[in-house]
């Protein structure tokens, strides 16, 4: 088991935090393997109802460890495309395609790749003093880990030229002002503030809320016709769900839903 990233299962809660504090969490190969088993679990183990992801020490991740990709240790040049095919791509889609809400508490510095993964998160909080840097362009990189196409679809051409071309940091609170995050919080309530949200969601209708996640990810490439299609297809599901059911049923009895996630 890496210490890489700690786990820790709470009120149907999987909280993940990256943990490499001295290198800014950045991302060696063994952190990658242990992220992605840690995603993978949520997407297996029924007793997760969502997801908490957050960093250790002062930075949230500073992308990848630039310490593995010295060229000054001689070798041919690293092949990255087949480390995005091996390590972020995988995560990146992991968390897309969760039917569980991802919720990013970015408590310093999210830099290159750890920005990217934080922006991919469903309901993304940061710290005030938290700064996103599309550090990519300051060596030679493009920006990934799903960067070209959340930022530019988020913000728009303009803005998501300038941001990964200038690598110019973004406070949180412009990544609020800019539609990027959900919430720029102060940076002692941050923990706290995020969790709530993780556990409100947790305890909630988790089927429907995966159903919404999938249909507004999809938006951004359907049509109009398609997306009505897939909102049928999805609330005839939800609409067949027992948190269906509960919440009507509460709803008439004046009483607290008690979801279970199915
Ligand atoms: O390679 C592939 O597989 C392709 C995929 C690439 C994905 C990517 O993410 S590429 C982009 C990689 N990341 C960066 O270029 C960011 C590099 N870091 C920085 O620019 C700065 O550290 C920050 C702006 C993030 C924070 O600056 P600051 O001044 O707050 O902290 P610092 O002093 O620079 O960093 C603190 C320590 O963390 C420092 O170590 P030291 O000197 O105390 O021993 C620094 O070297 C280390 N650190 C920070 N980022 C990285 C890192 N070490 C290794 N790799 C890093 N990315």
């Amino acid at each position: 088991m890496s210490d890489t990233v700690l786990v820790d299962l709470a009120d149907g809660v999987l909280s993940l935090t990256l943990n490499r504090p001295e290198k800014l969490n950045s991302f060696n190969e063994e952190m990658h393997i242990a992220l992605r088993a840690a995603i993978q679990r949520a997407h297996d183990d029924n007793a997760v109802r969502a997801v908490f992801l957050t960093g250790s020490g002062r930075g949230f991740c500073a992308g990848q460890d630039l310490g593995d990709r010295d060229p000054r240790k001689g070798g041919a040049a690293p092949d990255l495309g087949k480390t995005l095919e091996t390590f972020y791509n995988p995560t990146l889609r992991l968390i897309r395609s969760l039917d569980k809400p991802v919720i990013c508490a970015v408590n310093g510095v999210a830099a290159g790749a750890g920005a990217n993964i934080a922006i991919a998160c469903d309901i993304v909080f940061a710290a005030k003093s938290a700064r996103f840097i599309q550090a990519f362009s300051k060596i030679g990189l493009i920006p990934d880990a799903g960067g070209t196409f959340n930022l530019s679809r988020i913000l728009g051409e303009p803005r998501a030229k300038a941001l990964t071309m200038l690598a110019e940091p973004l406070s949180a609170q412009d990544a609020m002002d800019w539609g990027l995050i959900w919430k720029a919080v102060d940076d002692e309530t941050l923990q706290a503030e995020a969790m709530v949200a993780a556990r409100k969601l947790a305890s909630g209708a988790t089927f429907g809320l995966g159903l919404t996640k999938r249909l507004i990810q999809e938006a951004a490439t359907n049509t109009l016709d398609q997306q009505l299609d897939a909102e049928k297809d999805a609330q005839q599901k939800a609409g067949k769900s027992a948190d269906y059911a509960e919440g009507v049923t509460a709803f008439l009895e004046k009483r607290q839903a008690e979801f279970k996630g199915r």
